[in-house]
């Protein structure tokens, strides 16, 4: 039986920034679901870059968790922080191969961490917000351990309270975004926990020095308020984004008709927004 419930995790992450959320895929079904994410990327061996492989806009190809993205608690804990009217922003198989993170060749330099909030927070972005941003929950990251996250394999590390700052290490404020923070821990966990946090929460994954592959998947959770056209093929804002950069990004991929309906029903209102054929028509 899952031992975290809906009010501690909303509390963990309104004021900790992150919680581990535990069995959010039963024991025995997050084998299967493991095993899709892997023969996913083994069919597509383009998505990795060095050792991360990149799934990215999993759900229009990869199903497998589609059972659990509504779940009670990530769901409730989006809707408590956030505000309702909750949607899926974005879906990312995540696979770090042994040796992830354990030679320079990752980072360009010294590889023990790679801190940085996630999107809109990510300094640098054309769409990121500016720093310092105010305090203010926009949008929640939870990373799907599909393996067992050890300190052995590279489980992520966290800055606790990091979610309050306005800042983060991709900013000028004195922290040197490649190595350890004191107050850092590394987020353990047993496979089909979820990590759950704050998106402004600082942090890392870590070295994969196990013989084995770690997996995961992004799931992140937006509300209804926040602008996500810019990352969605066919409309305006992605379009002209397209066309300025010359390049066609793939974060978000639109669900045909037959993969929205393949989607359990508790998904489907999660995915309605990509959902293809939706276009502006003249009026
Ligand atoms: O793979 C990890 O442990 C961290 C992933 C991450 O930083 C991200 O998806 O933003």
């Amino acid at each position: 039986m899952p031992q975290v419930t809906l009010e501690e995790t909303i509390r963990r992450i309104r004021y900790e920034g992150w919680c581990l959320v535990d069995e959010v895929i039963p024991p025995d079904q997050v084998a299967s679901v493991r095993d899709s994410v892997l023969a996913t990327a083994a069919a597509r061996p383009q998505c990795y870059e060095g050792e991360r492989g990149c799934l990215r806009g999993i759900i229009a190809y990869d199903q497998s968790f589609a059972p659990y993205v509504a779940d009670q608690r990530l769901v409730g804990a989006a809707q408590a922080i956030l505000g309702g009217g909750i949607r899926i922003s974005l879906t990312t198989g995540i696979i770090l191969a042994p040796g992830f993170g354990t030679d320079d060749s990752d980072s360009g330099g010294d590889s023990s961490r790679g801190w940085h909030s996630d999107w809109p927070f990510s300094l640098g972005q054309t769409s990121a917000l500016l720093a310092p941003y105010g305090d203010l929950p926009i949008h929640l990251t939870t990373l799907w351990m599909l393996s067992d996250f050890s300190s052995d394999n590279g489980s992520t590390y966290v800055v606790p309270g990091s979610h309050r700052a306005g800042n983060n290490p991709g900013g000028d404020i004195g922290y040197d975004g490649t190595k350890p923070v004191d107050s850092e821990i590394q987020a353990t966990g047993k496979a089909g926990s979820v990590l759950a946090f704050d998106s402004r929460v600082w942090h890392s994954a870590g070295q994969n020095r196990s013989s084995e592959p770690r997996v995961t998947l992004a799931v992140r959770y937006a509300p209804w308020w926040f602008n996500l056209t810019g990352l969605l093929p066919g409309l305006a804002d992605y379009e002209v984004e397209a066309e300025e950069r010359g390049e066609r990004t793939d974060d978000v991929l639109p669900l045909s008709d037959e993969a929205f309906a393949s989607l359990p029903a508790s998904a489907q209102p999660l995915f309605e927004h990509i959902r293809a054929g939706r276009e502006v028509l003249p009026g």
